[in-house]
């Protein structure tokens, strides 16, 4: 709006009441129950998911070695990495946030996409996830190599190297891996196919719980292998999610998460806001100590 771009012209610093509004439109645009996936789940927060898996995919090339990728340059605006094959379909929550971004032109995208998983978490009835500004916009050089990022077709060695690689431990890796109680796969994006939980847009502990209660057996189609639950056969897991019940150290923490939701939900809130934060040089961060933004029903209440 004018009123937007006008805090530009007057070297407008941002406080955390602006990034409240900021958050406050995401949350509207992820509610938006337009026809997205609508036949094949009609509820509410039907961006969340997708929009969820574009902060955690800026923000995983992480490299800690060389300190390359990560969410500070929000690189994924540029070619090649806007076509690498993970990041197929995700154009969907670009596109979205591309809207408010013309609304809100003095936050930088990489703020914007990782407040974005923020509100899509926290809408979806999560924890609330830490978050403080800082990200700047880069440009094509920035751009990380391809292969950053988890394949789903390989097992716990790989899954190890690529989030070790971005500085997770064991029981960070199987926090975040609780985001797939959110989504669905979709066959024209990774060529897998369907929802991990039968409630896709709420937050839950569900994907553990699932894991281990359900019997999984390997679909057959013409599809990359996946599995799914035996009983309903409308459940799918991905190869690297069983492997969080098959490798002894991924399981311990597995199996914590399924038998207790609130350890799940502070233990993804910690590791999720580390990774919103990976490549971010820490002079960038305006404020010292992060912000809790409020849910819409926080303000409304
Ligand atoms: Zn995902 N993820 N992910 N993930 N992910 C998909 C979908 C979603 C892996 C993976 O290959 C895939 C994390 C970890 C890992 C979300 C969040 C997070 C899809 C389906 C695949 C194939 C994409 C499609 O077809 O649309 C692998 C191998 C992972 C680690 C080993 C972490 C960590 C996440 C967040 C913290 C979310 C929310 C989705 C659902 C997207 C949607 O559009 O519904």
């Amino acid at each position: 709006s004018a009123a937007q771009s006008a805090k530009v012209a007057t070297n407008f610093v941002p406080t955390k009441e602006d990034y409240q509004k900021v958050y406050n439109r995401i949350a509207e645009v992820i509610d938006d129950a337009g026809d997205y996936d609508s036949a094949v789940f009609v509820c509410r927060w039907l961006f969340g998911p997708v929009v969820l898996r574009l902060a955690w995919h800026a923000s995983g090339t992480y490299d800690k070695a060389t300190g390359t990728g990560g969410s500070n340059y929000a690189t994924m605006r540029f070619q090649p990495e806007s076509l690498h094959g993970a990041n197929a379909g995700l154009h969907v929550a670009r596109e979205l946030m591309e809207k408010i971004k013309q609304e809100f032109s003095w936050i930088s995208y990489g703020d914007l996409w990782t407040l974005a998983g923020v509100a899509a978490v926290q809408e979806m009835a999560g924890p609330k996830v830490p978050w403080r500004p800082g990200r700047i916009d880069g440009f094509e050089s920035h751009v990380p190599p391809d292969g950053r990022l988890p394949d789903a077709s390989q097992g716990a060695q790989h899954i190890r190297d690529i989030f070790y690689r971005m500085g997770f431990d064991d029981q960070e890796i199987v926090a975040l891996c609780g985001a797939h109680a959110l989504g669905r796969c979709h066959a024209d994006r990774s060529g897998y196919d369907g929802p991990w939980t039968f409630s896709p847009t709420m937050f839950t502990n569900d994907f553990y719980k699932l894991l281990f209660d359900e019997k999984w057996v390997w679909k057959k189609w013409n599809g990359p292998k996946q599995l799914e639950d035996k009983k309903t056969k409308s459940l799918m897991m991905l190869p690297t999610d069983y492997v969080l019940t098959q490798d002894k150290s991924f399981k311990k923490y597995a199996k914590a998460y399924a038998d207790d939701v609130d350890l799940f939900f502070k233990d993804f809130s910690a590791a999720f806001a580390k990774l919103l934060e990976l490549g971010v040089p820490t002079q960038q961060f305006v404020a010292s100590e992060s912000w809790i933004m409020q849910t819409v029903d926080d303000q409304n209440s």
